[in-house]
């Protein structure tokens, strides 16, 4: 008899009773009820254990076997499911169904660092991964990105090199989750085309506020393709509903040991409280005519096409409305691989993206076990499948009936699948010449002039943030030579830049590298590269942590509360107690977070609403005196009451009060009003010695 392939582990109505407290009995995997999950069988008191005990060493075998590799990059992520919806019609250039206007298409979305092990600490200076699996009535399409519009290297080849000199070096197995050691920097001035990804890593792009505050890129340039086969080029972008946000750097080190989970609670509490992260999705679409006349190859990966010189047109927006069921079954199983495409998208000969198309399917056959993890829920398509391959490891689904070879005469009912002309993927059909060699394009060749343009169009506190991380990393380098190497780099980039970090390191000018093809060096900046710039001047979906004592003032703090959650935004209480404060009119409010385990680093804003007292009892306190002085010195916006005095004296911020600090005892508007600028950066160099 055929096996019902959805036949589920606990349907058998035997092992639905219930134990006699009302509970599901436990069973084995193979469905026995287990009397004793507290003992194991044993002769006598104490007594040996005995063999027979066959639910012990089916537990005991099972656990053994819960890990699997975790993922050689990326192995650190978090997930979600939801839906995109496209919101203008695509059809004059692509048959791909989702991409219809009003079609929703449901999504798992999987964000990630790259360097650092899954244990790492969430805001590693680190690219994000992103990667969005859209289930389309057509088969699964992965758009398997970053949140960096462009990539270090030009070739798979190298991608192997380019992760070994990430990751710890292989004799002492450190440093974990950083580039800041010698045989990154090493690869990465060996290889100058890795400059332009280096300024955007030693950006604040590397530490996003969360993963709701950033924008996403297929980088690669990839070709949609009409009914009737013309193709037009496309770079793909996720742009964030709430506006891009990164952290302070002093501010990221601190929030790795404060809660290295930051960035995965974030997005899990907010879906979970239905406030729903929300990214569009925007193409940029070109034929081959601006291709030849573009400065750069558009097939090369290091590259990417400013939205002035292209604009971004919207077409959708994802959603991401459900928190998984299980973190090991969706986000540790969910197997991207860029090979999946469906109708209506296609390739382009990015010698990066080829190399990528092998080496996600293989990589899953190691991480998952066998050629199946296809069947795996996360990774099932939502439409019909169809096909002749069967067996294999963890066979879940195997093709039905007699036939299992095509062609084959068993007739339609039996003999099906057939392949189908019409409705069948058809590669684009690109004609190639040439010789097979090894080789770079020459048109490859420039390695600086979009690196230059990228530092030119940051904000001064960017710039300042770039030449402070190039020093942060390039001061944990211990061979010279490598950090006069790098700055050999910067300045083919900007000479102020290089200065800037050769003067932070205490070294010696080096001369310029030479460069494969002088550098463009008038390219117009671009505002849509800068974080600051795009600011959307809005709190929505961030968090103000009040730091409150005993006799705090009910009405400022109801105040307060009242116009940060119109604003969007969220409101935390840190008290000396978790179990909270008692407020002036009597009223008690419970404690979110007791100050040693809330540090400011947590929040976008804070606010110190003590009475006389509290003020003087949380001056000698050093968590709240660290609450105060870091909100100031990672240039937040911080606003407190008299009795707080006290405390912003002993921690060093009454003398430096500046504009962006307000007095709260006349009202919260001005201070609400001005946090959706979310830093006040001018604060930045007073309170640095870099600055
Ligand atoms: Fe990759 C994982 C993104 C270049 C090989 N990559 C992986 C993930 C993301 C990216 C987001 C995690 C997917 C998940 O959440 O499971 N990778 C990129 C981007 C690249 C890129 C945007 C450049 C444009 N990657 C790249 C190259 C290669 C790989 C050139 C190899 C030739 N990447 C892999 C991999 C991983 C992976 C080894 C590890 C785990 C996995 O695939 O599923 O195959």
């Amino acid at each position: 008899m055929a096996q019902d392939p959805d036949l589920k582990l606990d349907d058998s109505g035997a092992n639905r009773q219930t134990t006699r407290d009302g509970y599901e009995t436990m069973t084995t995997q193979q469905g026995i009820p287990v009397a004793d999950d507290q003992n194991h069988l044993k002769a006598g008191a104490p007594g040996p254990m005995l063999m027979d005990d066959f639910h012990f060493r089916e537990k005991m075998f099972h656990f053994d076997h819960e890990r699997i590799p975790e993922r050689v990059v990326h192995a650190r992520g978090y997930g979600a499911r939801g839906v995109f919806e496209a919101t203008d019609d695509l059809s004059d250039v692509t048959s791909a169904g989702l991409f219809q206007k009003g079609k929703k298409t449901p999504v798992f979305t999987r964000f990630s660092t790259v360097a650092g092990n899954k244990g790492s600490p969430d805001v590693a200076r680190d690219v994000r991964g992103f990667a969005v699996k859209f289930y389309t009535d057509e088969g699964n399409w992965d758009l398997v990105g970053n949140n960096i519009p462009v990539f270090f290297i030009q070739d798979a080849i190298k991608f192997p090199d380019l992760i070994h000199a990430a990751k710890p070096e292989p004799d002492r197995g450190f440093p974990q989750a950083q580039t800041a050691h010698d045989n990154f920097w090493d690869f990465a001035s060996l290889s100058p085309e890795t400059m332009h990804m280096i300024m955007w890593i030693m950006s604040d792009r590397t530490i996003p506020r969360g993963f709701r505050f950033m924008e996403g890129f297929g980088v690669h340039t990839f070709r949609l393709i009409d009914a009737e086969g013309k193709s037009t080029y496309v770079k793909f972008h996720w742009k964030p509903k709430l506006g891009m946000q990164s952290v302070a750097w002093n501010e990221a080190v601190k929030l790795n040991g404060a809660d290295p989970d930051f960035h995965r609670r974030d997005l899990w509490n907010a879906i979970e409280k239905g406030d729903y992260p929300q990214w569009d999705l925007g193409v940029q679409l070109f034929d081959q005519d601006f291709a030849d006349s573009f400065p750069f190859d558009v097939l090369d990966a290091t590259k990417l096409i400013p939205e002035e010189d292209v604009p971004v047109r919207i077409v959708g927006t994802m959603t991401l409305n459900e928190n998984v069921d299980n973190f090991f079954a969706e986000t540790e199983q969910v197997a991207f691989c860029t090979q999946n495409v469906v109708p209506g998208i296609g390739f382009s000969d990015d010698p990066l993206l080829q190399g990528r198309n092998f080496s996600y399917l293989d990589t899953q056959l190691k991480r998952l076990g066998g050629p199946n993890f296809t069947r795996i829920p996360v990774n099932q398509p939502r439409c019909p499948v169809h096909t002749f391959q069967q067996d294999g490891h963890m066979a879940m689904k195997n093709p039905m009936g007699r036939a299992n070879y095509e062609p084959n005469s068993w007739g339609t009912e039996a003999g099906g699948p057939r392949e189908d002309p019409d409705r069948g993927y058809k590669h684009y059909p690109e004609e190639v010449r040439g010789p097979k060699t090894f080789h770079r394009s020459e048109t490859f060749a420039d390695h600086y002039s979009q690196a230059r343009q990228f530092y030119v169009s940051q904000s001064a506190p960017e710039q300042k943030h770039m030449a402070d991380a190039l020093t942060f990393e390039l001061s944990k380098v211990e061979h010279g030579k490598i950090r006069s190497r790098v700055v050999s780099h910067l300045l083919n980039i900007d000479e102020t830049l290089a200065k800037k970090v050769a003067k932070g390191l205490r070294l010696e000018l080096p001369e310029p590298a030479r460069p494969a093809r002088a550098p463009i060096t008038d390219l117009a900046p671009s505002d849509a590269l800068s974080i600051v710039k795009m600011n959307k001047g809005t709190f929505k979906g961030r968090k103000l942590g009040v730091l409150m004592t005993d006799g705090a003032d009910a009405d400022t703090f109801a105040a307060l509360k009242s116009a940060v959650t119109s604003a969007g935004g969220m409101v935390e209480v840190v008290a000396p107690m978790v179990g909270g404060v008692e407020l002036s009119d009597g009223s008690m409010v419970e404690g979110d977070q007791k100050v040693d385990g809330g540090p400011s680093v947590l929040y976008d804003a804070v606010a110190i609403l003590a009475s006389a007292e509290g003020g003087q009892m949380l001056m000698n306190d050093a968590p709240s005196r660290d609450f105060v002085a870091d909100a100031f010195a990672h240039a937040k916006f911080l606003a407190y009451t008299d009795g707080a005095m006290p405390l912003l004296k002993k921690a060093g911020v009454a003398e430096a009060l500046d504009e962006g600090c307000f007095e709260l005892d006349g009202g919260v508007d001005g201070f609400v009003g001005t946090l959706g600028k979310l830093r006040h950066w001018d604060r930045e160099p007073k309170v640095d010695l870099d600055g």
